[in-house]
């Protein structure tokens, strides 16, 4: 995406777009790390000249660097089976504050035969490494490690020695740009800067939630759907623990107060299952599909790919439930169940957080989804606000923009978004 900020306004424009798509190989899951390395690079030759590039992807993941430099092997994918074994946490939640996921960075490494490993970068960090020469970590992205001290705000040195962890692997935390290695802006015809943005892209979509109070719940809504308040301090209490609610860094010393809802993954996979038929009749279809079918989202049997209405089939007969017929039934239980989730997740961020709540915010992806964003509006009982839809994309253009000078704080950059996206409210029907 290429971003410009001209006339009081920020604009986004695609400018190439390329699938992501993981390989099995020998029984491992993994990226294809070298493919999107290149579709990065024909992107910036696409985007022409930029004064500045700033990365973003999905958390937790990371590659391995040897001493000279190169990286060792693939990276893998959090939604490979290697992580199966971790069904309790091994970090403290007083000291990272995050959410118990199984795929958790910690848990991955713990995995690993690290001798050859000399430096472990999250992915926006690679491929940063890859575009600039420069090794570093970016702390948004740290924070999903299970590896951040949440309150010190730096690597948790301590959990390291405790874990058996080398402390070598762990780059130190910087904010600084870098500009492109020479053979790089050869490559792609211009010279320019990697600036530090949120490199998580959930904190980057968090940025640019128009947002006009701090009253606000959001629902970054993706392959995940990712459920919170942004709050000035972590939630450490043994309530926030045992509701597996995570405290992830924001910019400006925010916290992402959230937890991980499984998200239109369930509906992507289901749809890969059918062939990649189209969406939109399906989901005027769903509209009127009479099914009462609930699925708890997060239940794990929905995390690994695979014949996904077959599971939901499964789930079902687990659950003593009768199983949606057809595609339109199946659409409807999954999304009717989003929204009962998103609902509770809303409720248990506020009861633990204490910060109430006039809105929601559902940004990415899903708030194309009309019915989505109608039963979660229904669900919660407060208006939800739709888009933008870029909002992760935004949100990183939006803080390389006041690298520049372009705009100010938070709540300058969400005008800028409120100035600039379109955005469409659902007002909740059947409450008082
Ligand atoms: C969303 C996201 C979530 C993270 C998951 C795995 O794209 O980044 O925030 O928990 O992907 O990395």
């Amino acid at each position: 995406m290429s971003a410009a900020v001209t006339g009081g306004r920020i604009e986004l424009t695609q400018v190439h777009r390329f699938p992501n798509r993981p390989v099995r190989v020998a029984g491992t899951l993994h990226w294809d790390i070298l493919a999107l390395y290149r579709g990065v690079l024909d992107g910036l030759r696409a985007a022409g000249p930029a004064e500045s590039v700033g990365i973003d992807s999905w958390a937790i993941d990371y590659g391995l660097l040897d001493a000279a430099g190169r990286l060792i092997g693939n990276p893998v994918h959090y939604r490979d089976a290697r992580t199966n074994r971790f069904t309790a946490r091994v970090d403290p939640y007083e000291v990272t504050g995050l959410q118990f996921l199984q795929f958790n960075t910690v848990n991955q490494l713990l995995t690993e035969r690290l001798d050859q490993a000399e430096t472990m970068l999250l992915i926006p960090d690679l491929l940063g490494y890859w575009l600039t020469g420069a090794i570093g970590a970016e702390r948004t992205n740290v924070s999903t490690t299970g590896l951040y001290d949440v309150t010190r705000r730096e690597w948790a040195w301590d959990l390291f020695d405790k874990l058996n962890l080398p402390h070598r692997l762990f780059p130190e935390i910087s904010s600084e740009s870098t500009p492109l290695r020479a053979d790089v802006a050869e490559e792609i015809g211009y010279t320019t800067a990697v600036t530090k943005v949120a490199s998580h892209d959930t904190a980057s979509a968090v940025v640019a939630v128009p947002a006009e109070t701090g009253r606000f719940a959001y629902i970054s809504c993706g392959t995940w759907s990712l459920v919170g308040v942004e709050l000035p301090a972590p939630v450490l209490t043994e309530e926030s623990r045992l509701a597996n609610f995570t405290n992830e860094a924001g910019i400006d010393g925010t916290t992402r107060y959230l937890r991980n809802v499984m998200g239109l993954w369930i509906l992507q996979e289901c749809l890969r299952a059918w062939g990649e038929p189209d969406l939109e009749p399906l989901l005027a279809e769903a509209e009127t599909a009479g099914t009462d079918t609930v699925i708890d989202p997060d239940d794990p049997s929905f995390l690994p790919p695979g014949d996904m209405p077959a599971r939901i089939a499964a789930y079902c007969a687990r659950t003593g439930q009768r199983a949606p017929q057809g595609r339109a039934q199946v659409v409807r239980c999954i999304l009717q169940s989003l929204a009962l989730a998103y609902q509770r997740a809303v409720a248990d961020a506020v009861r633990l957080s204490g910060r109430p709540v006039e809105v929601v915010h559902l940004v990415g992806g899903g708030s194309l989804n009309t019915l989505l964003c109608r039963l979660t509006a229904d669900a919660t009982g407060l208006p939800v606000v739709a888009g933008p839809v870029e909002a992760a994309a935004l949100g990183n253009a939006l803080v390389q923009a006041r690298a520049r000078g372009l705009v100010g704080d938070l709540a300058e950059m969400r005008d800028l978004v409120r100035r600039s996206a379109g955005v469409r409210t659902y007002e909740p029907r059947g409450h008082a």
